[in-house]
């Protein structure tokens, strides 16, 4: 995530339909047409003096200046037809995402309008369909109509504009009441009120208010040069069921007949289902013929594991758990993934096991112990063993992330390549492009070991490592995540750092009934905020 600099930044602007144009026609509300039109005419969509000044072709628009040096400009591409959401299928956001695809190039950013009721599900497929994102695409739209005087479609739109133009975030965004969420983790909790959206499982990537506060910590890194991939084979034949008491097996096997390839299931609680036989039976028939079934939890928060034997019974049927993620990532991962050319079933479960686009969070071990083939990791580890007889010089060496060796080693947990580092001379509070540290890197990777170590070498957390990372504290309070905050405090981190909501891991914890988490952190208040970070 970085602040866009450039004195001008373009932005396509795709109008899918939805409420924010729509306009009564024998007192129901239609998609409307126009909407270019009625945003020229409004003074905070469209600074005109200026676009004439600088002769700007008809198609443009321009918003007064949000900063001294820099005009935000966009276009309007206006579908047609123009939809109600309800009518949106994955073929229409295939064309959404092609459309980006084609003027990928030409724009620095894109905004995607489009109605509130699908657009959870919307901004899941876009997700998945959109590869290697470099720029920011943020879907947004509206509860009340633009032409109506009482209207939040004003503010998401001119809020999506002004996040698209001055913030490179690249992921699929959803904008809404001031918050910016990532897409695929949301879901339409309310159909009146203006603060329609929620994030049930992850915290708004930026909210604003007088400022803007972007939680850079959960906004994903852009993973090296390589290019937008589209992928418009998305597969159609998905379901979603949901389960209730009593469900009669007969009515599964109904929806589970061809020509459906795959099932999102959502379950109670903890992922629980029935133990019933029949029904067992025919989740576990309709596995064994490759129908691929993924597990999500009916509820707004929380993740699907195996603690009852009713949870485990899903396991045993051949049923995939989908963890935290929301339905509708769930099903968008699941057409994606079935969509793909040339896999075997297992390939597909596997995939739908892995956090592709920050949809879900995996259960902590895996966070613990990153596999060694084929990420940064593995090509750090390597990279260090074969500088074994360099030159010190070569120890402070960047990758394109800005990231040293030390770093590498630190990601990795290997005590050993960290004392060789250390040894070497290397810089211990060396800063990679995004400015984390060494020192973070271990306490991400919950290296304890190497945290020891570079604290003994003088390693100490930044006051924006710090600052960030009040929001994860209360994430690892919520969770009761010992061992995640003590690495934290090993590392030198103010356990009282609030959150991006202004709460502590204390009040979160407390709240929460996490009470070891609790008694932990009041053993340490006498210390909390006594710990100096090291200076920028
Ligand atoms: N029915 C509308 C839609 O999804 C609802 C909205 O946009 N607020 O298109």
């Amino acid at each position: 995530m970085a602040r866009a600099v450039g004195s001008e930044r373009r932005l396509l602007a795709v109008y899918t339909g939805g409420t924010i144009g729509m306009r009564s026609e024998l007192g129901v509300l239609m998609p409307g047409t126009g909407l270019a039109a009625i945003l020229r005419t409004l003074p905070m969509f469209h600074d005109e003096e200026h676009a004439r000044a600088c002769g700007l072709s008809e198609d443009i628009l321009v918003l007064p200046p949000a900063t001294p040096n820099q005009r935000i400009l966009y276009t309007v591409l206006e579908c047609q037809p123009l939809f109600d959401s309800s009518d949106m299928t994955i073929a229409e956001w295939v064309r959404v995402a092609q459309t980006i695809e084609r003027h990928y190039k030409q724009y620095h950013g894109f905004v995607v309008i489009h109605g509130t009721d699908t657009m959870a599900f919307a901004a899941s497929m876009l997700s998945f369909m959109l590869e290697n994102l470099q720029k920011t695409v943020i879907l947004t739209g509206a509860q009340v109509s633009i032409h109506a005087l009482w209207s939040d479609g004003r503010e998401n739109l001119l809020g999506a504009l002004l996040m698209a133009g001055q913030y490179v975030i690249p992921e699929v965004c959803l904008f809404f009441q001031n918050q910016l969420f990532r897409g695929n983790r949301t879901t339409k909790v309310d159909a009146r009120r203006f603060a329609a959206f929620c994030s049930p499982n992850l915290p708004p990537l930026a909210t604003v208010g007088a400022d803007v506060t972007v939680n850079r910590e959960l906004v994903r890194k852009v993973g090296g040069k390589a290019g937008l991939v589209v992928h418009s084979s998305m597969e159609q034949d998905v379901g979603l069921l949901r389960l209730y008491p009593g469900i009669p097996a007969a009515l599964v096997r109904a929806f589970l007949q061809p020509p459906l390839k795959g099932m999102v299931m959502e379950t109670f609680g903890s992922g629980n289902g029935p133990t019933k036989p029949d029904l067992l039976q025919e989740l576990q028939m309709a596995t064994k013929r490759g129908l691929v079934i993924v597990n999500c939890t009916h509820c707004l928060q929380g993740t699907v594991t195996t603690d009852y034997a009713a949870g485990m019974a899903m396991e045993g049927a051949g049923v995939i758990s989908g963890f935290d993620m929301t339905s509708e990532a769930a099903l968008a991962k699941l057409s994606y993934v079935l969509g793909q050319p040339g896999l075997s079933l297992d390939d597909r479960k596997e995939l739908l096991t892995k956090d592709l686009r920050g949809e879900m969070t995996p259960p902590s071990v895996e966070e613990c112990q990153p596999s060694l083939q084929g990420n940064t990791l593995g090509c750090g580890v390597s990279w260090l063993l074969s500088l074994s007889g360099s030159q010190g010089s070569d120890l402070g060496l960047v990758d394109f992330n800005g990231q040293t060796p030390l770093h590498a080693a630190a990601r990795g947990g290997h005590v050993e390549a960290v004392t060789m580092l250390l040894q070497g001379g290397v810089d211990v509070n060396t800063r990679d492009m995004d400015g984390f540290s060494p020192l973070l890197l271990a306490v991400r990777g919950r290296h304890s070991g190497v945290i020891g170590l570079l604290r003994e070498a003088g390693a100490s957390l930044s006051t924006q490592e710090l600052e960030e990372a009040g929001t994860e504290l209360c994430r690892l309070a919520y969770r009761a995540d010992l061992e995640g905050l003590q690495v934290w405090w090993q590392a030198g981190a103010d356990l009282g750092q609030p959150g991006y909501d202004g709460h502590s891991a204390l009040h979160v914890a407390e709240a929460a009934g996490n009470l070891a988490v609790v008694a932990f952190l009041q053993s340490l208040e006498g210390a909390v905020g006594a710990q100096v970070p090291c200076p920028e």
